[in-house]
């Protein structure tokens, strides 16, 4: 099985050729899809290490994760964000589960893993406490003991990804695959992985926009 690192990248010139160069050896090809809202030279230095870019529609990360899944040629697709919140040495563990057999998605789960970005501030721990709460109802709703729904670090079978028919245009894609997962019968893994802060700017999350955005997606794949 062909594995094909997707990177999205919104204004991260500081850290995308690192990210590139850290990811590289563990899938059979990148891409990295950059934002069309991008102002800065993250297009530009990712085209000129060789892997192949495409660029999103604006309108966010989900449009961005929906071009991926469009455009990608491998059998498995793996999502690592551009900001250095991921270690790329765990790609292999995060792949594995669907390598061996059965499963459809894994996630690095921040839960049983660890996360420097979920506690600290006031906005980080309404952040962690938000994501709590979705995982509880989504827990509830199909009976599962799913920890973390909402990490962009992930591997999914790229044919399971088309046949879920995301329409998630923000940060909310995430947590919709999980519940299209688990609504279609997809098997659906955790794996522990620590997420590091971000290595430089700000999470693109305005909590009090994504809040309702999150509750809205929650509520429309709930039956
Ligand atoms: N292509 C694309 N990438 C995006 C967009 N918004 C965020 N990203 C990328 O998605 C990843 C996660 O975004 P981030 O702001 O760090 O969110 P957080 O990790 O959930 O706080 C980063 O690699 C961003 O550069 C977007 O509109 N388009
Ligand atoms: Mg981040």
């Amino acid at each position: 099985m062909k594995t094909t690192i997707v990177i999205p990248a919104f204004n991260e010139e500081k850290t995308i050729g690192k990210i590139i160069k850290s990811v590289a050896r563990y899938g059979d090809d990148v891409l990295v899809v950059c934002a069309k809202k991008s102002s800065d030279d993250t297009k530009k230095i990712a085209k000129s290490m060789g892997v192949r870019v495409v660029v999103d529609n604006g309108r966010g990360k989900g449009d961005a994760i929906r071009v991926a899944i469009g455009k990608a040629k491998g059998d498995i697709l793996v999502f690592f964000d551009s900001d250095g919140s991921h270690i790329a040495a765990d790609i292999p563990k995060i792949v594995a589960p669907i390598k061996k057999g059965s499963v459809d998605m894994v996630i690095a789960s921040r839960m049983l893993g660890g996360s420097e970005e979920l506690h600290g501030s006031f906005s980080k721990f309404f952040r962690l406490f938000m994501s709590m709460c979705i995982a509880q109802i989504i827990n509830w709703r199909f009976g599962k003991g799913i920890a973390d729904t909402q990490n962009g670090f992930r591997a999914i079978r790229r044919s399971v990804a088309k046949d879920l028919g995301l329409k998630a245009d923000g940060f909310d894609i995430e947590t919709e695959m999980v519940m299209k997962c688990y609504k279609k019968k997809y098997e659906i893994v955790e794996v522990p992985s620590m997420e590091l802060a971000r290595e430089c700017g700000e999470s693109g999350i305005n909590l009090w926009i994504m809040g309702g955005i999150y509750v809205w997606r929650v509520f429309v794949n709930l039956f």
